[in-house]
Parts: structure tokens; C-alpha cells; sequence
């Protein structure tokens, strides 16, 4: 039973809140920020020739530079008095992205992320403990609200803590943990040490998002947790978290909720919407904010789209688990390689643990890739042995041979406790 009637509404009528949506964003975008206003007119489009959803290519995008050059409130389309909250997502470089709610997009925010809760498996009456991190970032708050709505208990421990965190699960029980993937395994690791079994932990479901995962990294948690791990996924110049989710039923592909948020998939090159089942940059379109729409926003986010009917009943499009973007891809001696499928082919290997890190250097005018790996504690044969298994994989899989690689020990790689975790350490200029 889908928490919201639109779940399971017909595709048709779906597209009809959308159109009415979509001209009211485009109209409100054009008459409130004046940089929408000046780039529509550059594209030559009225709002008025906005009719229907396929009108929507001749909008131009916006990007994460535009965020940057309307630092900090450039692109806000209310006055700062109608403003209830301000979130900001900090990049690599430079000025953060500031975004902006009002009281109305702060409900819709909470109503998406309690419907994405209760298609991860959450029910009313649980305990999620929530160890995103609060504040600027999106994620603490973000499901915070939403699981409150769900008519959860919330325990809001925030990131990091490890020992109270453990403590706290053990005590109140939480069935629901909400953490990135890579803290999720942290945490289990954390158990271990201490003399818990992981799989003991009283959870059953762990939602994991806001950083890239790839299949075999998810598996890795759902056995060291015992627990189904449900992908939810979201960013701050939309929103935040609860774009998209999978549903705990079927696992396969996140539901974005359309009526609030219009999903295009496009060739990163050339800026052309590719059909569906085709991989490209996931583009986003928001359709009821107000403080801040945003037309045809580039996630930078590799996916690909279906309308296929789910198993679930839910009519939403899914879009795929996004296991990377656009940016990271890597060249390896003429070879284009995510890491996320250095990450699938290494991961899987049961000699290796799942952590790994990717190091880029410049030597004159070539560059250097080097992979280090970790041994699992299970593997007791020699680390020559595994490097030559983990580089033949790289080889069978991929065609890559890195530079370098290493084999280490156990718990040798560093663990990140508090925010997205790194794994490509680029050292070139
Ligand atoms: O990370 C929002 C969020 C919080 C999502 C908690 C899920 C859970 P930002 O900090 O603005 O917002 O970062 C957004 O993180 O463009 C993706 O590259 C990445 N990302 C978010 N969710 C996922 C996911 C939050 N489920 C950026 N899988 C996005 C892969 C994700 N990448």
C-alpha cells in the first residue's frame, strides 16, 4: 500500500498534474529570478509557449556553476521573509550551493521523504535511528522530518559517535538505521571490535544514500547487518534527500517522485534526451518548489531511466542506482573507466574487503593510476597471491592495469566516520 494515493495514479493523469506544474514552475521561475528570466529570453521561449511536457527541451539547463555565480541567494525566488530554512551543500571547491525552503517546501520535502521511508520498508511505529549528519547538510534534517511524518520514533544521533551510536542501537533498538553506505560497513566494523556481533544489532532495514554504492558494496552491508539495505537518493539544490527511492519489494531502480520532481536523462556531450534505458546524466526539473525552482538542473549523476511497471504498483519512473558521475571518469591508459566498476570488480572478490582507495598522479606528461586494496580478514593466503588475483580481475573485467597496486591489511585504509566518504585521491595539478 503506497503511503500517498498519486503512488499508484495512472501514467496519464500522473502527466497531466505534471504539465500543470511544469508551466506554473516556468511561469513563477521567469517572473521572480532574474536569471531564469534572462536565459529564457536568450533561448528565445516565453513561459507561454511552455504546453506541454515535451516543451521542456527547449529550456535550457542550469548547473552547479550557476548555483555558484548566484552565491549566496541569486537564484531564490521569494522574499528572505517568506525563506523558513537554508541548507547548503558543501562542493570540493569553492562556495557552497546555498538552497532555500519555504514553509510550503518544507511540507513537501517531509511528505517525499515519508513516502520514501514507507517504500524502503519503514513503518509507523518503528525507531529509525538517524546518523546523517545534521546542520547545513541535507541529509540529518532531511529525514529527520520525514520520519516523524512517517510517524516514527526518531533517534537523532547525528554522524560520528561510533560508541554511542552502537550503545544507543543496542539500548532503544532502533529497527531502521539511516546512514551513507560507506558508515553503514564502518559501523558493523565498529561492532565487531567491540565485541558485538553485527548481525545481532536489533535492525532490519538500513536506508543508505548520499554517496555512489555499486551492487556488490550494498551486499557487503546486507550480510555484515543482516538487514535489507534500501537506496535512497536526493540532492540539495533539488531538495535534498528523497528524489527517489528503491522499493524494499522489488529493489530495482528507485521511483522518482515525479509529480514533484521531472526526471531527463541526456548525453552529457551534447546535451541530446536520450530514450529510456539508455545511460546518461540524470537532468531534474523541480515542479512545486518555491523558494527555489530549478529548470532542467544537471546532477552531474550517471543513470538511466524506465517507465516499466514495478512489481510494487507504483507508476513513478525508476531511475537506476547511481554508482557515479559524469566528473569521475577516469582515463586509464585510453581506457574510460568509472571507479564505481573498479569498485564492482574488486568488491566482489571475497578475498577483498570492501574498502579500496584510487590514487591519480601526473609523472611528466602520462598519468599514474594506483589502487590499493584491503585483504579480508578471511583471506589467509599470501598478499602477492591476491595481487595478482585482484589485478587479473581488473584486467578480465575492465582492461585496465593500474600502475600500481597494493594489497593491505585489515582496517589499513582509512575509515571516514562523519560525512561522504573519499575514494578517488586525485594529486594531479
Ligand atoms: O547527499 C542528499 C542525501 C542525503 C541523499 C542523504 C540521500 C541520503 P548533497 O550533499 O547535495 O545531497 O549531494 C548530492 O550526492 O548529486 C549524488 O552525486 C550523491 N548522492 C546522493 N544520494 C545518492 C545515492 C545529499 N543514493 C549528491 N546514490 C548527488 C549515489 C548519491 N549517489
Amino acid at each position: 500500500m503506497p503511503y500517498h494515493d498519486i503512488e499508484a495514479a495512472p501514467r496519464d493523469e500522473l502527466a497531466a498534474r505534471q504539465r500543470e506544474r511544469l508551466r506554473e514552475t516556468v511561469r513563477r521561475a521567469y517572473e521572480r529570478v532574474p536569471f531564469y528570466r534572462d536565459r529564457l529570453d536568450e533561448a528565445g521561449v516565453a513561459p507561454g509557449d511552455i504546453e506541454s511536457l515535451a516543451d521542456l527541451e527547449r529550456l535550457p539547463f542550469t548547473t552547479k556553476e550557476d548555483f555558484r555565480e548566484a552565491y549566496p541567494d541569486g537564484l531564490f525566488a521569494v522574499d528572505w521573509a517568506d525563506v523558513r530554512r537554508i541548507h547548503a551543500s558543501s562542493g570540493t571547491t569553492g562556495k557552497p550551493k546555498v538552497v532555500a525552503y519555504t514553509e510550503g517546501d518544507l511540507d513537501v520535502w517531509r511528505q517525499v521523504m515519508a513516502r520514501s521511508l514507507a517504500a524502503a520498508g519503514v513503518e509507523p511505529g518503528g525507531t529509525v535511528q538517524n546518523a546523517y549528519g545534521y546542520g547545513l547538510f541535507t541529509g540529518g534534517l532531511g529525514f529527520h522530518d520525514g520520519a516523524e511524518e512517517l510517524g516514527t520514533t526518531v533517534v537523532p544521533t547525528g554522524a560520528g559517535e561510533t560508541a554511542k551510536q552502537l550503545q544507543l542501537l543496542e539500548d532503544l533498538e532502533a529497527d531502521v538505521l539511516a546512514c551513507t553506505p560507506s558508515y553503514c560497513l564502518y559501523l558493523a566494523e565498529a561492532a565487531a571490535e567491540r565485541g558485538i556481533d553485527p548481525r545481532d544489532l536489533p535492525l532490519s532495514t538500513v536506508t543508505i544514500g548520499a554517496e555512489p554504492f555499486t551492487d556488490p558494496m550494498r551486499e557487503e552491508i546486507e550480510s555484515a547487518l543482516d538487514v535489507t539495505a534500501v537506496d535512497v537518493y536526493g540532492l540539495s539544490e533539488v531538495i535534498g534527500p528523497g528524489v527517489s527511492v528503491e522499493c524494499a519489494q522489488a529493489q530495482d531502480g528507485l521511483h522518482v517522485w515525479e509529480d514533484h520532481f521531472y526526471p531527463e536523462v541526456i548525453d552529457p556531450q551534447t546535451g541530446e534526451v536520450l530514450a529510456d534505458g539508455e545511460e546518461g546524466e540524470l537532468v531534474l526539473t523541480t515542479l512545486t518548489k518555491e523558494a527555489l525552482p530549478v529548470l532542467r538542473y544537471r546532477t552531474g549523476d550517471v543513470t538511466t531511466l524506465t517507465a516499466e511497471p514495478c512489481e510494487c504498483g507504483r507508476t513513478a519512473v525508476r531511475m537506476d542506482n547511481v554508482a557515479g558521475r559524469t566528473d569521475d571518469l577516469l582515463v586509464v591508459r585510453g581506457i574510460n573507466v568509472y571507479p564505481s566498476q573498479i569498485e564492482a570488480a574488486i568488491v566482489d572478490l571475497e578475498a577483498v574487503a570492501p574498502h579500496y582507495r584510487i590514487d591519480l598522479r601526473r609523472e611528466g606528461r602520462l598519468d599514474r593510476i594506483e589502487i590499493t586494496v584491503e585483504r579480508h580478514e578471511s583471506y589467509d593466503g599470501s598478499p602477492a597471491a591476491l595481487e595478482e588475483r585482484v589485478a587479473s580481475r581488473l584486467d578480465d573485467v575492465l582492461g585496465v592495469t593500474p600502475d600500481a597496486l597494493r594489497v593491505v591489511e585489515p582496517g589499513e585504509l582509512e575509515r571516514t566516520t562523519v560525512g561522504k566518504v573519499t575514494r578517488v585521491y586525485d594529486h594531479r595539478e
